[in-house]
């Protein structure tokens, strides 16, 4: 079935937030941000801002009503500055005026005055310092120390990742408007509903119920709006309160660039020890997590770099520990995989510098080394693996032995072109490591005509999860999809939501739109058995048409509606649904945090001119562990589109920062993110066939983020190449690889 979204897509008919009409009336926003990263707010000046043409009102931190603090997890960030700012781009002021230009022109008025303090950029700094969100964590099997006795080769090292933009193509904004008994409703471009929902009542001192956020579709969210759509969509609550007129701000790109934190840069330390035989026996590593200046989603962030810091492989012996470390760059933030792939790729840097050193390619080591069924993983978790499977069935339909033999070939030939493989296994677990977060309702009404209303907690932003509703209805009433329809995402309707987010809305939400439809159906089936004189168990639907005892029947889909509905027979269900068989315990690091775990195996091959230094790459081949999937050209597409995105965060994507935090990289003009110029020349994504029981809606498998680390490969295929080039280059472990990066490293003396 192809996504529900894809005709109102391609006509530009889709609605998104800047696509709602807007009332007459409205006011528009605009954030007076902070030019400076660190210091204290001495003055501020707004009487010619106030004075320009067509300004309503500014509003600063001492008009909040309630408690002006937007921070989830630690309650370390404000709203507005008040004394105080932490990182460029922090807002202090929200001026509203008639129109957007107005807003915005009345910003360039404002005068403000600092007293500038230190400025820490670099995580490790931070941590010398002192400068901590949370107190580290460590997670531990076995025992290193022993092992390194037993180990015939040890390597140390240090690996860096930068961050990375989201580059939604719908920036962040809100609309807010009022209604009767001092209510407000929230058109919110969010990930999480109930974070706007919750943070806005707080920030004005009101109920929640008092609070509708109303989500149809994002364009685009990648993490950047799990928390950080909560910050607009507060803003204009706020406003809206203190004005009782609608208002709405929808950021410019350079503003969104700017005031929004990124997938967190981190900086680590690793030590790894194998035998002789090549298996890792142990493996050590700290990392140093850059949170930005409030807390944001970190600690939960730099948690899942602990939980995949072992990606796909089985070591025995492990201990990893994790810094979150308080910079004056904004608050970073979720982004797909978070925090998960920073983690991966340092093990993936110690087990190639081990290849190099021991003089055999990594994919040998890598393949030594994968997860089997019933390894423990360093937080307790047993593991299902299909990490052998995954592996196996790439070599089978993708030949990798013989591709690194063709590759030696070409490059024995090609003095000035070199071509470099690299092979990523990836293991990625599925649950909100916070236990508590798993949970979802789903609401779902048939109509007296047949028609059937679907309303869950899950926010549709491009990955197809409102298809994937629609197809759980769909099945389990056995009618056609043409009858479904996904309503928009609602506080009022769905309450307490967690964000959709850590790939798990499709099974969260299905499965409780599963019980749900089953729910109905159960009554449906009583209606049409006290009709036939059969039992319930005797009746079924099948394309809509009703059996009794195995024998088609005059009733079909409408008719059994409008039968329950005369018999007074209920036609709604609002379902919960949370995973079984998950815990965990901080307090000791192990337990079972995740319902499953996905897994996977890419090869990425990349030619590069050794001459400049640029490079393309020729084909991402992956074995993809789906499950079953239940909608192929969906799933498809977010392996896609993952890769493609990996692909960018390894090798061109760049963020800088200067060393006063001040974003230089905050245009499209000077962040490149890759396009279809630069995407792979194919990518090939075989399904792993099995048709195992899992947790899972349907048996298939969540898909949003893991494959975003196929593109970790991209780094070390170009590092291949350019071993290939030059034997004695020294690359340093520090992603992104860009074409600088190449040129110099071709080009590098030890
Ligand atoms: N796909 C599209 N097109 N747009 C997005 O914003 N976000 C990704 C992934 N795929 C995203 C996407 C992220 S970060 C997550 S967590 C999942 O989708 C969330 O959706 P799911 O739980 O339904 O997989
Ligand atoms: N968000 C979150 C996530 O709050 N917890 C998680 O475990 C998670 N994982 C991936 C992406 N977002
Ligand atoms: Mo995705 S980073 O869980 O929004």
């Amino acid at each position: 079935m192809k996504n529900i979204d894809s005709y109102t897509h391609l006509r530009g008919e889709s609605v998104y937030l800047d696509d709602i009409p807007v009332w007459n009336g409205t006011l528009y926003a605009a954030v007076f941000d902070s030019p400076i990263a660190h210091g204290v707010i001495r003055s501020l000046d707004f009487r010619a801002a106030a004075a320009a043409p067509d300004v309503y009102r500014i509003i600063t931190a001492a008009d909040i009503p309630g408690d002006n603090q937007i921070g989830g997890i630690v309650p370390d960030e404000e709203l507005l500055a008040s004394t105080h700012v932490h990182f460029c781009g922090m807002p202090i002021a929200l001026v509203i005026a008639r129109s957007d230009e107005a807003a915005r022109a009345a910003l360039k008025k404002i005068i403000v005055e600092f007293d500038p303090l230190p400025v820490i950029t670099d995580p490790r700094e931070a941590k010398e310092k002192n400068e901590l969100i949370i107190p580290p964590r460590t997670f531990q099997l076995g025992d290193t120390a022993k092992a390194w006795s037993q180990c015939v080769h040890i390597f140390e090292g240090r690996a860096d990742t930068n961050g990375q933009e989201h580059l939604y193509i719908e920036t962040q904004g809100a609309y807010a408007v009022p209604q009767e008994h001092g209510t407000i409703r929230i058109y919110s471009s969010t990930q999480g509903p109930t974070a706007v929902q919750r943070t806005a009542a707080r920030v004005l001192g009101i109920p929640m119920n008092k609070i509708e956020v109303d989500t149809t579709r994002l364009g685009g969210g990648f993490g950047g709006k799990e928390d950080q759509a909560t910050t607009w969509g507060v803003l204009c609550a706020l406003a809206c309160a203190l004005t009782q007129k609608p208002v709405k701000y929808s950021l410019h790109r350079m503003e969104d660039m700017r005031m929004t934190g990124k997938r967190h840069p981190y900086s680590a330390d690793y030590k790894i020890g194998l035998s002789s035989e090549g298996k890792i026996l142990a493996y050590e590593a700290t990392f140093y997590q850059n949170a930005g200046a409030a807390a944001d989603l970190s600690p939960a962030v730099m948690e899942r770099t602990l939980f995949h810091c072992t990606n796909a492989y089985f070591i025995p012996n492990v201990k990893a520990t994790a810094y979150s470390c308080r910079t004056h760059l904004p608050p970073n933030t979720a982004f797909r995989g978070f925090g998960g792939p920073q983690g991966m790729f340092v093990i993936e840097a110690a087990i190639a510098k081990a290849a190099t050193a021991i003089g055999i390619p990594a994919w040998q080591l890598q393949q030594k080394n994968l997860l089997e069924t019933g390894d423990e993983f360093p937080y307790g978790q047993k593991a299902e693996s299909e990490a052998s499977a995954c592996w196996e069935a790439a070599e089978k339909a993708f030949a990798i032995k013989q591709t690194a033999e063709d590759i030696k070939v070409f490059n024995a030939s090609n003095a000035f072109t070199k071509k470099g493989m690299a092979v990523m296994p990836i293991c990625f677990g599925i649950s909100f490591t916070k236990t508590l977060m798993n949970q979802a309702r789903s609401l779902v009404h048939v109509y007296t005509d047949g028609s059937i209303g679907i309303s869950t907690g899950a926010v549709e932003m491009g990955q197809g999860v409102n298809t994937k509703m629609l197809q759980v209805a769909a099945t389990v009433f056995s009618v056609d999809a043409s009858r479904i329809r996904v309503n928009s995402t609602n506080t009022y309707r769905i309450a307490n939501t967690s964000p959709t987010a850590a790939s798990a809305a499709a099974d969260l939400n299905g499965k409780a739109t599963e019980i749900a439809c089953h729910a109905i159906l159960h009554r449906l089936k009583q209606v049409a058995a006290s009709h036939f004189s059969v039992t319930p168990e005797l009746i079924e639907i099948k394309n809509e048409t009703v059996y009794a005892n195995g024998v088609a029947t005059e009733w079909d889909w409408n008719k059994l509606a409008g039968m329950a509905y005369i018999q007074r027979v209920s036609l709604s269900e609002h379902a919960h649904y949370t995973p079984p068989g998950i815990h965990y315990d901080a307090t000791v690091e192990k337990g079972h945090p995740f319902a499953y775990h996905v897994y996977g195996t890419a090869i990425i091959t990349t030619t590069v001119d050794c001459i400049r230094g640029t490079y393309t790459f020729d084909s991402v081949k992956v074995v993809h562990d789906f499950g079953t999937s239940m909608n192929t050209l969906i799933d498809t597409g977010q392996c896609e589109g993952g890769i493609v995105q990996g692909i960018g965060w390894m090798t061109m994507e760049e963020i800088v920062y200067d060393s006063n935090g001040k974003l230089r990289s905050n245009a499209l003009s000077t962040y490149k993110v890759p396009d279809i110029y630069s995407a792979p020349g194919e990518i090939i994504i075989e399904p792993l066939k099995t048709d195992k029981d899992n947790l899972a809606i349907f048996r298939s498998k969540a898909v949003g983020e893991p494959p975003l680390m196929y593109g970790i490969a991209a780094y070390f295929a170009l590092r291949n190449a350019i071993l290939a080039f030059h034997p004695g280059a020294d690359i340093p472990y520090d992603a992104p690889m860009t074409p600088e990066k190449v040129l110099m490293s071709l080009y590098s003396t030890k």
